[in-house]
């Protein structure tokens, strides 16, 4: 542990004594983990955050809001129309997963808070039959592909520090739903210290801790860069990286065709989206700009230029991004290698903090600002960057608010799980009765292929589900 003097003035030197506060009265553990925070942040980087919160402060930052009076949304490959692009598309990304080349970073540093669920999200039970968690239905599809291609997929899977214990346990307690435990790469972010909306201090939330947030799901390419994963990935030879989030147990992240548009286009950078319907729906928009392709997120786009419509009754930018990015290795190299390639978003938040006399405050409104990171914001850094339009009903059902809301709730994701097994299920010939659950099997189903295979049908009589059924492929 440094001298007390030594962490003085280096809380001198940043402008921040007030830290030391409660030293005299700690105990010499909490005085060593105290010290290890504090020597272990990125002054500099803290300087950024609070000159970023001082422009917010006195509207500078505000004052330039993003000039879109020229951008479009980018042209888009359309996943599944029946095109020769798309053939060769597939062929193409079939020929990678075949090959064993592309490797899958799962984003689940988010806590369940807006979902009102206590614990990592990806252990929240939503299958509809068989109550797999978002962990066992998004890892059961690496299982799925590796069956399929004979090859496994590596995956990354991205914790915080809210998260990642209940996330190794949870991966212990299940055999990491089913995957070997040498293809998985689980890093935990980093996290950023908030600061509070004068601009002017950090807070302490326990006398011996300086009050830390996730860094965003941006924080993925520098942890990972510093965790090793850029070079365990390279090690297996992962030419190509697909990131999704855990949110969402429709995700299609290996989908071939996908994957062919990103590899034959040769992008940098390849993203899924949805056509955003309502200027409401909480998703930012991929749009195009003097040759730039960019997200703008929902939070920053205005209502006008949100509700904004085309001639043929479109939205005018209705490419919704689902999150859902393919990368090629190189690329997110180089963009760790850069300092800064990510630039710091800033949110007005309730953050609990100690005051003078040493008590906990839970404030009732927003008194200080966190800082985040968007992994899409190195979308503008690519040279090529290729969008593919999906079908929400195949590929998006995300679960993020609580029981009973109206939308993305588990009641949402449920009907959005089973009304998508039905439809492949009647697609290969089976009926299932009105009002009966289906659920199709992460695991052993791909796509309907697996649906024709015998051990599927040999599950059903005649054809018919009149039961609630988790259909498994053999
Ligand atoms: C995100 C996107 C939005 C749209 C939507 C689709 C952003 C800023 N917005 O909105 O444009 O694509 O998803 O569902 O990305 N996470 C971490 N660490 C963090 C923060 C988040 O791992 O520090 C993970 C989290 O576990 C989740 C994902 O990132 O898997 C998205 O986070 P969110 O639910 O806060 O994002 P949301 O719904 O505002």
């Amino acid at each position: 542990m440094p001298p007390q003097t030594a962490l003085s003035s280096l809380l001198n030197q940043v402008g921040q004594p007030g830290l030391l506060a409660h030293w005299e009265s700690l105990s010499t553990p909490s005085q060593e983990r105290l010290a290890q925070q504090l020597t272990s942040f990125d002054w500099d980087q803290i300087a950024a955050c609070r000159q970023l919160a001082a422009a917010r402060r006195s509207g500078q930052e505000a004052a330039m809001p993003l000039d879109l009076s020229t951008a479009r949304t980018p042209p888009c490959h359309r996943l599944g129309e029946a095109t020769a692009a798309a053939t060769a598309a597939t062929a193409r990304g079939q020929k990678a997963l075949a090959a064993g080349t592309v490797g899958a970073v799962l984003v689940a540093g988010g806590q369940g808070t807006r979902l009102g669920f206590d614990g990592p999200k990806g252990t929240f039970p939503i299958g509809p039959v068989s109550k797999a968690t978002l962990f066992e239905i998004l890892l059961g599809k690496l299982t799925a592909v590796q069956r399929r291609y004979g090859q496994p997929v590596p995956l990354a899977i991205m914790t915080s520090t809210a998260t990642d214990a209940a996330t190794r346990e949870f991966l212990t307690r299940t055999n990491s739903c089913g995957l070997d435990p040498d293809q998985i790469f689980l890093f935990c972010q980093g996290t950023l210290p908030a600061v509070t909306d004068n601009a002017d201090r950090l807070l302490l939330d326990a006398p011996d801790h300086v009050a830390v947030a996730p860094d965003g799901h941006g924080g993925m390419l520098g942890a990972l860069a510093a965790r090793g994963g850029l070079d365990w990935f390279k090690a297996r030879n992962c030419q190509t990286l697909v990131s999704f989030q855990v949110d969402n147990p429709l995700a299609m992240p290996l989908h071939p065709e996908f994957l062919g548009h990103h590899l034959l286009s040769d992008a940098a950078f390849s993203t899924q989206v949805v056509p955003k319907l309502s200027p409401e729906e909480r998703v930012g928009v991929v749009v195009e700009q003097a040759g730039v392709t960019q997200v703008v997120e929902y939070s920053d786009l205005s209502p006008a230029l949100a509700a904004e419509r085309l001639a043929d009754g479109r939205l005018r930018f209705f490419a919704g991004s689902i999150a859902i990015h393919a990368f090629s290795h190189q690329f997110l190299e180089q963009a760790a290698a850069t300092d800064d390639s990510l630039p710091l978003h800033i949110a007005h938040k309730k953050v609990p903090y100690l005051n003078d006399a040493g008590q906990l405050v839970e404030p009732a409104i927003p008194n200080a600002y966190k800082f985040e990171r968007f992994i899409f914001d190195l979308m503008p850094l690519a040279d090529q960057v290729t969008v593919v339009e999906i079908d929400p009903a195949e590929g998006f059902a995300p679960l993020k608010n609580p029981q009973g809301a109206p939308s993305d709730s588990p009641e949402t994701v449920h009907q959005a799980l089973v009304a998508h097994a039905r439809r492949h299920l009647a697609a290969a010939g089976m009926t299932v009765a009105d009002g009966i659950d289906v659920e199709l099997d992460a695991t052993t189903i791909l796509d309907d292929d697996d649906l024709r295979r015998p051990a599927a049908a040999s599950s059903l009589a005649g054809n018919r589900i009149d039961k609630p059924l988790v259909i498994r492929s053999g």
